[in-house]
């Protein structure tokens, strides 16, 4: 029976240590929208990430009729998340709503067990398959372990009719060139770096649509919405390097004309597919250096070295590919001396742009626990990211003009790991 599905993002907190002004699609819900329609249900789609809105609270789910809302929760947002669960139950308990609330994404994944009772379906990992079911009436309330699609061709595309709002950003700097669309083509990353949540969302198997789908999809964009370009903006684009340099034959033999960029891994690249990379219209690559001390790096379990940073810079710079390069200052454990490599090692390899993020530990991730667990240990916030008593200072050094919105000062009651779930 056909089904009325709202689906939301969380608003963005008006505080916090990580940067929100970043508006792109949210194409996990894309997939979500896609799969319920091809199933025959109908779906509304509300972006608050994008600006907040009071839907909900605002009969919203009567006036449509909708027999369920799913969230889609991230850590940052978390505050958010609740309060649209918490108005859909009030809802449901008080205003003569009938429907389902479920909820999923990142947040639901790493921490099944935080939402707030009453809530339905609590869905972690991959939703496609799951909330399909959820909607068909096949699965029992409650935390529900996403089935993975294990070929992930057979998803239909993203729903990017429901991403056509002037606000999100469909520019990729310094690109004169757009609209330039997000793609999302990978889950799951083999590598287990100890400051990474990636694995407790996706897990450590890498699957990825095949080169040939890609192409199909950016074809298809480019009828129906005119894109100049793509960005893949995944973990990690570049890990099966067969698939890559597939991808680049067919965009340059289809003469498909598009500027694309990518998030990669140093470990990864070759000057054979960098070459191919650039000549069907590669502009730029994004990759995570995060050090230049060996022994910080082997801390991370980052899996690169400084000398892979060198070659990679220099056969980027041989093939006229620009280089974002992603830092992070502050770790625990690292020296006044190792944090002064880094500084060293951006001035000696000259990336395009080098970002120095000051090191905050992301609950799910290894190095969460060893901070709070170590001395150098100041407070949790109060969505619980990890604080160290090294942050203020990185931040004042780092951030420059924009230091003020990201000073962390520890509530007393804020300082046990309990206060999060
Ligand atoms: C592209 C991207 C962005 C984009 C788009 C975000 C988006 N909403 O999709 C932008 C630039 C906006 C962004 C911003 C941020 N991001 Co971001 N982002 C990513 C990235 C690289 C890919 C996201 C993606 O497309 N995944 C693929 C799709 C298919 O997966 P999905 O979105 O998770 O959705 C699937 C499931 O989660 C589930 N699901 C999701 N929602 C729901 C809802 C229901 C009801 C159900 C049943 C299922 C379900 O089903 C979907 C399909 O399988 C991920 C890393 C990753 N591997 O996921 C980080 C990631 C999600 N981002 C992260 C972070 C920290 C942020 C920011 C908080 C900070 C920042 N500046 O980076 C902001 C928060 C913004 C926000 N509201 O999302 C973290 C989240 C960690 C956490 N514990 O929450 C991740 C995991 C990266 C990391 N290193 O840890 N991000
Ligand atoms: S930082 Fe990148 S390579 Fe390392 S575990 Fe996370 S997603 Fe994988």
């Amino acid at each position: 029976m056909k089904k009325r599905i709202l689906l939301l993002t969380s608003a963005e907190p008006g505080y916090g240590p990580l940067s929100t002004t970043e508006k792109r699609f949210p194409l996990g819900l894309g997939f979500l929208i896609a799969v319920l329609r091809k199933a025959g249900h109908e779906v509304f789609f509300v972006d608050n990430y994008l600006a907040r809105s009071d839907e909900i609270a605002t009969g919203y789910l009567q006036k449509n009729n909708i027999d369920y809302v799913g969230v889609y929760s991230n850590t940052l947002c978390f505050r958010d998340t609740v309060r649209i669960i918490t108005e859909a139950l009030d809802q449901r308990a008080h205003h003569g709503w009938r429907g389902q609330v479920m909820v999923g994404g990142p947040h639901a994944s790493l921490f099944p067990h935080s939402f707030p009772e009453g809530t339905d379906f609590v869905v972690a990992g991959e939703g496609e398959r799951t909330i399909v079911a959820i909607v068909n009436g096949t699965v029992p309330a409650g935390v529900v372990q996403g089935e993975k699609t294990e070929e992930l061709d057979r998803l239909p595309m993203p729903a990017y009719d429901c991403f056509q709002d002037d606000r999100y950003w469909v520019r990729v700097p310094p690109c004169p060139d757009y609209p330039i669309y997000t793609m999302n083509t990978s889950r799951g990353c083999p590598f287990g770096c100890r400051f990474c949540s990636v694995k407790g969302v996706w897990g450590r198997t890498y699957r990825a649509f095949s080169a040939q789908r890609i192409v199909n999809d950016i074809a298809a964009l480019q009828e129906q919405y005119g894109i100049k370009g793509v960005y893949f903006r995944e973990d990690h684009f570049t890990f099966d390097k067969e698939r890559v340099r597939e991808f680049a034959t067919l965009l340059t033999e289809r003469r498909m004309d598009i500027k694309w960029f990518c998030e990669s891994r140093i470990s990864d690249i070759d000057a054979g597919m960098l070459r191919l990379m650039k000549q069907s219209g590669c502009q730029w690559i994004y990759f995570g250096c995060e050090s230049g001390s060996p022994r910080v790096l082997k801390h991370m379990r980052k899996g690169i070295t400084v000398e892979q940073i060198h070659n990679v810079m220099s056969l980027c710079r041989q093939e006229g590919i620009a280089t974002y390069t992603s830092w992070v200052a502050g770790v625990p454990t690292e020296t006044q001396a190792e944090l002064q490599m880094t500084v060293d090692l951006i001035a000696d390899i000259k990336p395009t742009q080098a970002c120095v993020n000051v090191f905050i530990g992301l609950p799910g991730s290894e190095m969460y626990e060893e901070l709070i667990a170590s001395d150098e240990f100041y407070g949790l916030d109060e969505i619980g990211i990890a604080y160290s008593t090294k942050y203020n200072d990185l931040v004042k050094r780092f951030y420059g003009a924009n230091a003020d919105r990201f000073y962390f000062t520890p509530e007393p009651q804020l300082v046990s790991t309990e206060a999060r779930s």
